[in-house]
């Protein structure tokens, strides 16, 4: 058997014995050893391949069925810049300690400098963003070391395959391959966190830092305290709008906690933040302090969840919390009209139980935190680890293989950024919602708006109609204008890839409105 040959087989077996169920692969030669070597294990219903031309899209797509199956996966590239465009999905696997396990294709190291085609420096090309990196040649290859350290994060392994590239023997590798599922145990016993505090607030972000929701759920119960969750659609318990009611200085000056638990990173609003500021004492749970984030700043910090050593709430406390949040939640249900606030709260009462939903990064991920009445039954994702616009219809797409039937809510331009992530649909029910202000609506909402040139360089309208897009793809498309609309398309079954582009007023009445929401709030 051939050297390249040889190196593939290997590797493809070692990833189907640790329980790898999917790999995500884009066309090219050099990764021709792997791509046959997986297509074989594919025909043989050990693993699933994933096909997308666009490597861009291939990273996040792989990156959002790490989400959705909770499984590494591994994706396949060709040499140059092939390799470079995993780079965005593998900061935010980064960022997120998401197992995705890239496998890049290169020619034999002898070539690199020698103006050979298509061959760069792609070893380390992702820097710190890997828990591990290999320059690998020979006919064989050692898994262990790389497989375990997806536990903490993405993992690089350069392949250089000498030609020949093709197998010259049979598939008889692939028999007798049995595959045992990496299990990933915690390394150490979990600490106990003692608080005397009976005025505390526990706050969520929405990734969680990778914690799942019923290990924090039962986190919360035994602490009982008021929950700030970036992500109101997992926590049903949860203040409803604490992000709007904290907007006010003077409710805040009332509601100044004497300790906050900060689960994961808090990252999309400033009411949210300037309230975790005034507590005297910050708890940190998050994984991440033992990767990227050990800078991360808290009067103790863990990166499990720890036991819990506490006293009752108070339950003036509690009291003080919910009657402020009922008076906003009054508020907020007596919105009406056609606009990104109402659409919001609308997506997050009408999405049927048992879905799946990704939210995009700027203002739909905001607007669903404010807006929405917390609940449960639904598994959200987002891309927090470093809330890019980009990638987003490709995680969603990913996400959704994992589901039956899931939502996308997008901002135009995440749409417009990632539309190469609908070329390729395979059987995934997964609806898109584009929220299509014709731009960059988040910018009208901060300092900037206004300024000189505020619509050439924060604004950027495009005045393209996304769903004749999207049909020109050959995705089902429409525009809507109107809640009853909304509802209707939320209550419908979801088959197949779709898109729904709810046009809204402009982004100047948008932030004029939840300008006039905030000031409301300053008068309860
Ligand atoms: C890859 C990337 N480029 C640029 C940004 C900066 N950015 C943050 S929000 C935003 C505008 C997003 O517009 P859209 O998706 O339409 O959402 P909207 O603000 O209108 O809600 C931009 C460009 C980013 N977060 N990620
Ligand atoms: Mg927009």
């Amino acid at each position: 058997m051939n050297t390249s040959t040889s190196l593939a087989r290997v590797i493809v077996r070692q990833i189907i014995e640790a329980g790898i169920t999917d790999v995500v692969i884009s066309p090219g030669s050099r990764n021709a050893p792997l791509s046959l070597a997986f297509n074989a294990a594919a025909n043989r219903g050990l693993i699933k391949i994933h096909m997308r031309i666009d490597e861009r899209t291939a990273a996040f797509f792989a990156l959002g069925l790490v989400k959705s199956t909770g499984r590494p996966v591994p994706v396949v590239c060709t040499s140059g810049t092939a390799v470079a465009n995993y780079h965005p999905a593998v900061l935010e696997a980064n960022h997120t300690n998401a197992a995705l396990l890239v496998l890049t294709a290169d020619r034999p190291a002898m070539l690199r400098r020698t103006g050979a085609n298509q061959t760069t420096e792609q070893a380390r090309i992702f820097g710190k963003a890997v828990r591990y990196f290999a320059d690998v040649d020979g006919p064989v290859f050692p898994m262990e070391l790389p497989l375990d350290s997806l536990r903490f994060g993405p993992v690089h392994l350069n392949l250089q395959f000498d030609e020949p590239l093709l197998p010259d023997d049979s598939t008889g590798w692939l028999d007798e391959i049995k595959s045992s599922p990496i299990e990933f145990k915690p390394r150490k016993k979990a600490t106990t966190l003692k608080i005397q505090a009976t005025r505390g607030v526990l706050v969520i972000g929405h990734d969680r830092g990778g914690l799942n929701v019923d290990e924090v759920t039962k986190f919360a119960k035994k602490l009982n305290w008021p929950i700030i969750a970036e992500d109101p659609l997992s926590f049903p318990d949860a203040v409803a709008h604490a992000s709007i009611l904290l907007t006010s200085p003077q409710v805040r000056s009332v509601l100044v906690p004497q300790a906050a638990i900060v689960i994961g990173r808090t990252t999309l609003s400033r009411s949210v933040n300037a309230l975790v500021g005034l507590a005297p004492v910050t708890y940190v749970i998050d994984p991440r302090i033992a990767t990227v984030d050990s800078d991360r700043y808290g009067d103790k910090r863990f990166t499990e969840i720890p036991n819990l050593d506490c006293v009752m709430a108070s339950d003036d406390w509690i009291a003080q919390w919910q009657k402020y949040s009922q008076r906003c939640a009054k508020l907020i249900n007596e919105m009406d009209g056609w606009n990104e606030a109402t659409i919001a709260r609308e997506i997050a009462a009408g999405i049927s139980d048992g879905s799946a939903i990704f939210i995009s990064s700027s203002r739909p991920i905001r607007d669903l935190e404010g807006f929405a009445t917390p609940r449960g039954g639904l598994t959200t994702y987002a891309n927090r680890g470093l809330a890019g616009i980009d990638g987003n219809i490709s995680t969603a797409l990913g996400i959704a293989s994992g589901h039956d039937q899931s939502f996308a809510v997008i901002g135009d331009l995440a749409f417009l950024h990632d539309i190469t992530g609908l070329i390729t649909r395979e059987d995934i029910n997964c609806r898109f919602i584009v929220i299509n202000n014709d731009g960059g609506g988040i910018f009208s909402t901060l300092p900037q708006r206004g300024v000189e040139g505020f619509e050439t360089v924060f604004g950027t309208p495009h005045g393209l109609d996304p769903a004749a897009i999207a049909q020109s793809f050959g995705v089902e498309a429409t525009t809507i204008s109107s809640i009853s609309e909304l509802k209707k398309i939320l209550a419908a079954p979801v088959k197949g890839v779709s898109v729904v582009v709810a046009k809204v007023p402009s982004r100047e009445a948008n932030a004029d409105n939840l300008k006039s929401i905030y000031e409301k709030i300053a008068s309860i």
